[in-house]
């Protein structure tokens, strides 16, 4: 079960939401929004859930039941006296789930430090993940750097312009795209990393959902996994473990191949904070640490542009989950569908977006356009005072 603080900016936002998840108007005034500390606590077990609800009650606050699909969830709102009263007694670890969620919200601590082995990567300032795709498919750079010598000049040239992390995939997973062979993915990605990785300084990611692929990438020179897949091949979590790689878990609902074609969530935002509780769970319970993970809520995997744009206003609510956020939403199709432009003329809304994620709590940014993008994030970095 997760405990997630929920800051509404308005009535309008607040009462909508509500009535999407089925709870009655619980506040009638923007002061009353305003004023009042909600959150959410969304797990599976039922015990776990009425548990929190009887927590708040008996902190004098108040609580709602609103399940959907599949999850236990319940509303809970208390006045700033009653918060303060429970934190100078937090008399129980329902309580203490609150309080440590108002933490995460308020207080933003840097994420916690990533070991890929190769650098330790800290999070005083924003990073950036380089994108190199040496695939012939991927919606922007697809057939762009088919040759091992063009690939490797590439991730040679974006570490020059200040990238962090070098993420190479051989398979495309824009919507529509067709799954390809881990065999092919292997023949395209592994020379290029094996080339690149003893002139690189930053560590080397490996995009890929396929634990074959990730376990001969990190043979290769690769320091990390970014599965886009989020652990679903049984054996991801191992392979990672096994090699002390960190990975990027990234949510998608569906398959690339179909996942655009009627994305739903009960509440994006809570859908995909249980999925990452259930997940970090799971990679625990193979061997692969918490402290091992950065989560992804996977920009365009499985959402419409108005999920795309949540996630990015409601970023900060996944810091609940204690680990360090990515995001991706570099040249994506939200923002050719907000500003009418093609891949090679998102730059503005690709720089838009990453502002947006740095300021509400991502850690690293996922990025086409390195120079740029770092440019960016040095500057939103002071404005955040880091
Ligand atoms: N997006 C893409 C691929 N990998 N990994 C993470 N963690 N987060 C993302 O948002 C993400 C990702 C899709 O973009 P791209 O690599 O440019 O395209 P394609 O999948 O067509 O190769």
């Amino acid at each position: 079960m997760i405990v997630r603080a929920r800051v509404y900016g308005s009535l309008l936002e607040a009462s909508e939401e509500w009535r999407r998840l089925g709870l009655p108007m619980v506040a009638e005034t923007e002061e009353e929004v305003l004023a009042t500390r909600f959150f959410f606590a969304e797990g599976r077990e039922e015990g776990e859930v009425e548990g929190m609800a009887f927590a708040a009650e008996e902190a004098s606050g108040d609580a709602w039941r609103c399940d959907s699909e599949g999850v236990r969830r319940v509303m809970l709102a208390m006045e700033p006296e009653e918060l303060r009263q429970a934190c100078r007694a937090p008399a129980c670890s329902a309580v203490q789930s609150i309080l440590s969620a108002v933490d995460s919200l308020y207080h933003r601590a840097e994420a916690p430090p990533v070991d890929t082995g190769k650098v330790r990567l800290s999070f005083e300032r924003t990073r950036i993940m380089g994108i190199l795709n040496v695939t012939p498919d991927s919606f922007s750079d697809g057939g762009r750097y088919l040759s091992k010598e063009s690939a490797i000049a590439r991730a040679l040239e974006m570490a020059d312009e200040g990238a962090d992390i070098i993420d190479i995939g051989g398979e495309s997973t824009r919507p529509g795209a067709q799954p390809v062979p881990a065999g092919v993915e292997m023949e395209r990605a592994i020379p290029v990393i094996g080339g690149a990785a003893p002139s690189l300084d930053v560590p080397i990611s490996i995009d890929t959902r396929h634990a074959e692929v990730a376990e001969a990438a990190l043979r290769a020179g690769a320091s990390m996994v970014n599965d886009v897949g989020g652990l679903r091949d049984p054996s991801m979590a191992e392979v990672a473990a096994r090699n002390r790689a960190p990975v990027v878990l990234m949510h998608m609902q569906g398959e690339p191949r179909t996942m655009q074609s009627a994305p739903r969530y009960a509440d994006v935002v809570g859908d995909i904070c249980l999925f990452f509780d259930d997940r970090l769970r799971e990679a625990e319970a193979k061997g692969l640490a918490k402290e091992m993970i950065v989560l992804d809520p996977g920009i365009g995997f499985g959402k419409t542009v108005e999920h795309n744009l949540e996630i990015l206003r409601r970023l900060r609510e996944f810091s609940c989950l204690g680990r360090p956020l990515m995001v991706g939403a570099s040249r994506k199709g939200f923002i050719g569908r907000l500003l009418g432009t093609k891949e090679d003329e998102r730059l503005e809304g690709s720089l838009a977006a990453a502002a947006a994620a740095i300021m509400n709590g991502a850690s690293i940014v996922r990025a086409h356009d390195v120079l740029e993008t770092r440019r960016l994030a040095r500057v939103v970095d002071a404005i955040k005072g880091k």
